[in-house]
């Protein structure tokens, strides 16, 4: 069977729906690009000198990984030059990156986690790359600023994800169905192996972190007591759980087969929402579960419908199959 690459799948997508021009054509292959560099160095491992820790910390106060820092610099590197971005954003930049007036401007903005799950880099369990693209609002002119990146999720017009796992896939969505990307590593093209992603919108599997049980909210321990009573108790089945700790390795899970992943807010940290963050983990994830048929809240409203107030604002974090999501919601909204 003849395979279309991730070029060919881009064109085709313009010429049907008129919603991916040059410039965005453009950044999206230089992202898909820079996340085949990353995995290569991934799959390296202490060959490419890439474990362990840098030795300093990102703004949310994490100890960078090498493997962190090397990733941000590869998006940046690859992204900086083509005059299709006005500026980017990481978790690993404490502020936004504004592109170096030797290079031209584009409209786009670039939002990433280049590196997400980095307490597996080192023990040789599945990482990825998120990113979300936004548009530079109109109104503004001149030099981009933080503001400009403080969009609603549902302003993004493409988000997507990188996975180094046994196969390196790239999954992304323009708006129009959630697709999925082989790395064919010896051709060096990303191949589309599956189109149309859907989330089913019953399950019996959820993903969540429950050492963190005891901080939860009330509404949170109900919901998560009912899943643990199985077959016995109101919701009259038996679930499985999976936490790989990458939330693209989960969230991966989630759609290809369906699920639910819960990431909520824990008491120890009032002062944030959960801790997710918004703009380049929860928003891109929530746009590619909804372009699959399933949902993202954060207990309270659509998380893509949430106006961000700074770069790395936090969140609390439901996604996946519609029934569980419908459910935790509830609970929260009726506490
Ligand atoms: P990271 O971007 O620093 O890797 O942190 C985000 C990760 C998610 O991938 C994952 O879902 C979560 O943090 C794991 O958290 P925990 O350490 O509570 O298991
Ligand atoms: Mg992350």
């Amino acid at each position: 069977m003849k395979r279309k690459t991730l070029s060919r799948y881009l064109i085709e997508q313009q010429r049907e729906h008129n919603n991916i021009p040059a410039d965005l054509r453009l950044l999206i292959e230089v992202v898909a690009r820079a996340c085949k560099h990353i995995s290569h160095a991934v799959s390296r491992g202490v060959l490419g000198d890439i474990l362990g820790n840098a030795g300093t910390d990102n703004i949310q106060g994490e100890a960078q990984k090498k493997l962190d820092i090397l990733s941000n610099e590869i998006l940046l590197e690859a992204n900086e030059w083509g005059g299709h971005l006005a500026g980017m954003a990481s978790e690993e930049m404490e502020h936004m990156y504004e592109i170096p007036n030797r290079f031209p401007k584009g409209e786009y903005l670039l939002v990433y986690d280049p590196l997400d799950g980095s307490s597996n880099i080192d023990i040789n369990v599945t990482v990825g790359t998120i990113f979300s693209v936004l548009k530079k609002p109109e109104q503004t002119s001149g030099a981009v600023t933080e503001a400009d990146f403080l969009q609603k999720g549902t302003e993004q017009v493409a988000a997507g994800y990188a996975i180094y796992g046994p196969q390196t896939l790239l999954v992304l969505t323009t708006g129009f169905g959630t697709h999925c990307f082989t790395l064919d590593a010896e051709l060096g093209s990303w191949v589309l192996t599956q189109e149309h992603m859907r989330i089913p919108s019953s399950t019996a599997e959820y993903s969540i972190n429950a050492s963190n049980q005891r901080h939860w909210a009330p509404p949170m321990q109900t919901y998560f007591s009912e899943l643990l009573a199985g077959e016995a108790g109101p919701r009259k089945k038996n679930y499985n759980m999976r936490w790989v700790a990458s939330m693209v390795a989960d969230v991966h899970r989630i759609l290809t087969r369906g699920g639910v992943f819960l990431y909520p807010a824990d008491a120890r940290t009032p002062d944030r929402a959960g801790k997710l963050r918004l703009m380049y983990e929860a928003n891109p994830m929530a746009m590619l579960v909804e372009q699959a048929g399933g949902s993202a809240t954060n207990g309270n409203i659509r998380i893509l419908d949430i106006l961000p107030e700074t770069l790395h604002q936090r969140v609390a974090v439901f996604m996946g199959s519609n029934e569980e999501v419908d459910r935790v919601t509830r609970y929260h909204q009726h506490s």
